[in-house]
């Protein structure tokens, strides 16, 4: 096994549970190491399971700790994660660790992420129940002359009130024509009656991210909007149903992508999901990686005709022996029409 320099504050939660913003983790391979400063002391004493060998140091001291640790170990190279420190973080690192050489690597703590333990499995779910409740609070508030931002900012409000940490992201709200675009901007457009509606939204719960997405009409759909809208849903049911340990995720991409017409489901069919919004695996395209027992993911394809609507319906789930469906807001046609 590798040596590894941990510093996304993802995989350090997710190993140690620890949440501070300033924590190191150098893993050996018959050694773990547990770098904070003085302020985090207390929560980490608490918090940091027994494996860990807690090294606290005093602030301007981290060097001196550092280097006495690489020297005990007679280490020569350690793997730093490459989509998590920046050029001048590596320089510094690098700095700081001579004569030892800092190699990139990346995916090493994301593969033992991607299977969720039973504790973080029954989170997701929560998470995603509280997302739920968040998305019938704030659809009450769509009357027309409501922004998109204002919408936006219902959903982050109702989150914190039913105590979730904070938003998974921010949320994508979509009135008309701005539906088309698969990641719109939130603005400041108002909804007109008629309009329809996409909403994209999850919540952080315990750690744990959420991700749904409704479309909405306001008015009856005319027969192209039903069209299509059926058209998603059955791509995503049949997906859904056909979702099965050990295909690609390309495979899983195909279950949507062979009932809508590729020009307009422009993207993935699903990604992952836990601490961190967007996870291994990766349901699309081009993905080859297989999906497993035991990991959570999106199910979210979509339809876009530009400058006219889009529509896209996404739930999410655990992988057992079938896709066990966490998300059960209605999506059917008939229940996705709203007063204004
Ligand atoms: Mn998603």
């Amino acid at each position: 096994m590798k040596n590894l320099l941990l510093t996304s504050p993802s995989n350090i939660r997710y190993l140690s549970n620890f949440t501070g913003s300033k924590a190191v983790i150098l893993k050996l391979p018959n050694k773990t190491y547990f770098f904070t400063d003085s302020r985090y002391f207390e929560e980490a004493k608490k918090i940091i399971p027994p494996i860990f060998n807690l090294q606290i140091y005093k602030k301007g001291e981290f060097k001196d700790e550092w280097q006495k640790i690489l020297k005990k170990h007679r280490l020569k190279e350690i793997h730093f994660e490459a989509n998590h420190l920046t050029y001048s973080a590596l320089k510094y690192w690098r700095k700081i660790s001579r004569p030892v050489k800092l190699k990139p690597q990346t995916g090493e703590i994301e593969k033992l992420r991607t299977k969720k333990s039973a504790q973080e499995i029954r989170l997701l779910k929560k998470s995603q129940q509280i997302n739920e409740q968040v998305f019938y609070t704030v659809k009450k508030h769509l009357k027309t002359g409501i922004t998109e931002k204002e919408i936006a900012w219902k959903i982050q409000e109702t989150a914190h009130k039913l105590g979730c940490d904070e938003l998974a992201f921010p949320p994508i709200v979509a009135f008309g024509k701005s539906t088309s675009i698969p990641h719109h901007k939130t603005g400041p457009g108002k909804l007109k009656k008629g309009d329809m509606i996409l909403i994209d939204m999850g919540v952080k719960y315990k750690g744990m991210c959420s991700d749904m997405t409704r479309t909405l009409f306001t008015a009856k759909p005319t027969s192209e909007q039903e069209k299509a809208y059926q058209t998603v849903l059955q791509a995503q049911k049949n997906a859904i149903r056909k979702l099965k340990p050990g295909i690609t995720g390309h495979k899983a991409w195909q279950l949507a992508a062979k009932i809508i017409d590729s020009d307009h489901f422009t993207h993935g069919l699903g990604h992952g999901i836990g601490l961190d919004i967007h996870e291994s695996p990766s349901l699309a395209e081009k993905s080859k990686s297989k999906i497993k027992e035991g990991m959570v993911m999106t199910v979210e394809p979509g339809l876009y005709l530009p400058n006219k609507f889009g529509i896209r319906i996404e739930d999410m789930g655990v992988l057992r022996d079938k896709f066990e469906n966490f998300t059960k807001a209605q999506k059917e046609l008939k229940d996705c029409i709203v007063e204004v």
